[in-house]
């Protein structure tokens, strides 16, 4: 561990916490204020919630002397991000009845629920236990979430992935009675000094840490934006897993002008066995807990630990140095998309699926799209499972051939197959939430980019491009929630109305795109984009990706790994 700077305070009150308890239960019972206390603001995080405020009447209260408007967002972990039909009612019921009655589908395949007043924090908890889920580190500086490959069709690898994230989330799981002990009530450890954190000790990790698998050709969990990856390597003939080339240091967050932050897309570390992937998984988090800079947490994720250290070699024969095996060499794959495929498919265990476009993962009733009134009815009829994707879709999985028609009946009731036959533009589209929960945001973008995409969806018509896919993602901040860096497309928040435009990324996720102009006013943004549309409409090659276009047509340069993320910028300006 760097020891010779001064260690960030987040280090203290993690050391302090005894084990993430700090003073937070008492916090959570005072009726005096909406809020809790910084250092609870970041313990509570391990327990997969933020504090965060109402922006929109931020400054209105403000003067009217008035606290802020504050509420807690709650993110479950869902490894594989599966429900059944049952669990999705109840988590239904509790955004009604606990938060705002909206159910968010975010960008790592997991629900989040937004607007939770303090006094109903722990029935909201107790709610979700049970329902058998949980909300342990589903944030703080810890292994987060763990995503899978969600298409459900080849049934047996599918199943094998999602049997992975489990094992890999439980695995890397904090050991601490906290959770338990402070929202179910339980009873306290006898003596939680003698408790043990077996992998990550006091001080969990110096930052937080992602893990994903993939399943090539489909790379929909965006593989190369994580700290860990794991791309399965499947026999053509058997259609068994073989084992897995293992990705490291992918990260898409960075600051607006600090150019030491940067998106990194991962390297690959070598090849393991389906039986030496936990254990890698394990030992890339331990020298991650080790050699992470644990004074800057800007400089902490494990993208900057591998640069900062002599890179992949380096960190290769660490991870070498903890392991009983020798990690192989990478085995030849490939990806052809990052998208989510719509539409009913049927596996190769004879059950249907049905994949379903959710704008933004916001489910939602709006006028006529009465979006989650339908998946609530489909719920309740539903013998199979619900699959949320990395990509904030959602997939209505595993229906019997008896039950198909009965689904089919309430798609076309309530118009769910219109979502379907939207442009190849909003079909691949993510925005992050921005505002007004998010205390990061500089920008909109959960409300504003469906409506961009409604003034472009002109453009590409009048181009004849209708149904071209294009992958377009959009932050209210350069944290990268929306992995805008690897949109073809991608906005990134710069202030209120204005965005840094980004492209030239490729399809299949494997190449960050590059600025194209900075400080964009939002009204400005269709007319910037339109003639690079219409040229791509005109000139590109057969087959060929509006990122790459982008390129060989000369708007931006293409972008290496991350390290250059900030050289040669053709334009900067908006008004160059
Ligand atoms: Fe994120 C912080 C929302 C996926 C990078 N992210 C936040 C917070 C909690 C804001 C905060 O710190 O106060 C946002 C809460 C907004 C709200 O009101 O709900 C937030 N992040 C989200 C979600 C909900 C976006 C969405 O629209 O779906 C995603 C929840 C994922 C989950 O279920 O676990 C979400 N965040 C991501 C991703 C994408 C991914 O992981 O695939 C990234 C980029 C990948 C990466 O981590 O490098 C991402 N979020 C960040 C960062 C920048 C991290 C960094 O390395 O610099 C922050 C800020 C931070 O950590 O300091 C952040
Ligand atoms: Fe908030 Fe920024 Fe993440 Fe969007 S990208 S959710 S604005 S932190």
């Amino acid at each position: 561990m760097s020891t010779d700077k001064k260690l960030h305070k987040n280090e203290s009150i993690k050391t302090e916490s005894n084990f993430l308890r700090g003073n937070l239960e008492a916090e959570i019972d005072d009726p005096l204020t909406g809020g809790i206390s910084d250092d609870s603001i970041q313990l509570i995080k391990f327990h997969g919630s933020y504090l965060q405020d109402d922006r929109d009447v931020r400054s209105e209260r403000r003067k009217k002397k008035l606290e802020k408007a504050f509420s807690f967002m709650l993110r479950l972990r869902i490894p594989g991000g599966k429900v059944t039909a049952k669990q999705w009612l109840d988590l239904d019921k509790i955004a009604d009845t606990y938060a705002n009655g909206t159910l968010r589908i975010t960008t790592r395949q997991t629900f989040q629920f937004h607007g939770i007043i303090k006094s109903v924090m722990k029935p909201t908890m107790q709610a979700i236990n049970e329902t058998l889920l949980d909300t342990i580190a589903a944030c703080g500086d810890v292994n987060r979430n763990v995503m899978c490959y969600a298409n459900p069709h080849a049934s047996e690898v599918h199943a094998e992935v999602e049997k992975l994230a489990k094992d890999i989330s439980e695995h890397l799981l904090p050991k601490t009675g906290a959770w338990h002990e402070i929202w179910l009530e339980d009873e306290l450890v006898a003596d939680s000094k003698q408790e043990e954190e077996p992998i990550y000790g006091k001080t969990y990790l110096p930052r937080k840490f992602k893990t994903v698998i993939a399943v090539p050709p489909s790379n929909d969990v965006d593989i190369f934006a994580h700290d860990l990856g794991f791309i399965a390597i499947v026999d053509e003939k058997t259609e068994k897993i073989t084992g897995y080339n293992v990705t490291v240091g992918g990260g898409m967050g960075m600051t607006h002008g600090r150019e030491d932050t940067y998106p990194r897309t991962a390297d690959i570390l070598g090849f393991c066995k389906p039986n030496q992937a936990v254990e890698v998984a394990e030992k890339v988090v331990l020298v991650q807990k080790e050699f992470g800079n644990r004074s800057d947490r800007a400089q902490a994720r494990l993208k900057y630990t591998i640069e900062h250290n002599g890179g992949i070699e380096w960190f290769r024969s660490e991870v070498q140095k903890l392991l009983k095996f020798k990690l192989g060499e990478e085995k030849p794959y490939e990806f052809t998309t990052m998208g989510d495929e719509y539409g009913w498919v049927k596996g190769t265990d004879g059950k249907h699926h049905l994949t379903l476009y959710i704008q933004s993962g916001r489910v939602k009733d709006t006028g006529k799209y009465k979006l989650k009134t339908a998946l609530q009815e489909i719920a309740k009829i539903h013998d199979g499972t619900f699959i949320m994707t990395a990509n904030q879709n959602l997939i209505i999985a595993e229906i019997s051939d008896e039950n198909k028609p009965a689904i089919e009946k309430l798609v076309n009731e309530y118009q769910l197959f219109k979502s379907l036959h939207h442009t190849g533009l909003r079909l691949n589209s993510i925005s992050c939430v921005a505002l007004p929960t998010c205390g990061l945001a500089l920008a909109e973008s959960e409300r504003y980019l469906p409506d961009l995409i409604t003034e472009l969806e002109e453009v590409m018509k009048a181009n004849s491009l209708r149904d071209d896919a294009i992958t377009i993602r959009m932050t209210g901040c350069p944290n990268g929630c929306g992995r805008p860096y690897l949109g073809e497309i991608g906005f990134v928040g710069k202030g209120p109305n204005s965005y840094n435009v980004y492209l030239g990324a490729a399809f299949n996720g494997t190449r960050l795109n590059k600025l194209y102009r900075e400080s964009v006013p939002g009204d400005n943004i269709v007319p910037l984009l339109k003639p690079i549309i219409t040229d791509y409409a005109n000139n590109r090659l057969k087959g060929e990706h509006f990122g790459d276009f982008t390129i060989r047509a000369g708007y931006v340069n293409a972008a290496d790994q991350g390290p250059g993320f900030h050289e040669d910028i053709k334009y900067k300006s908006y008004l160059n």
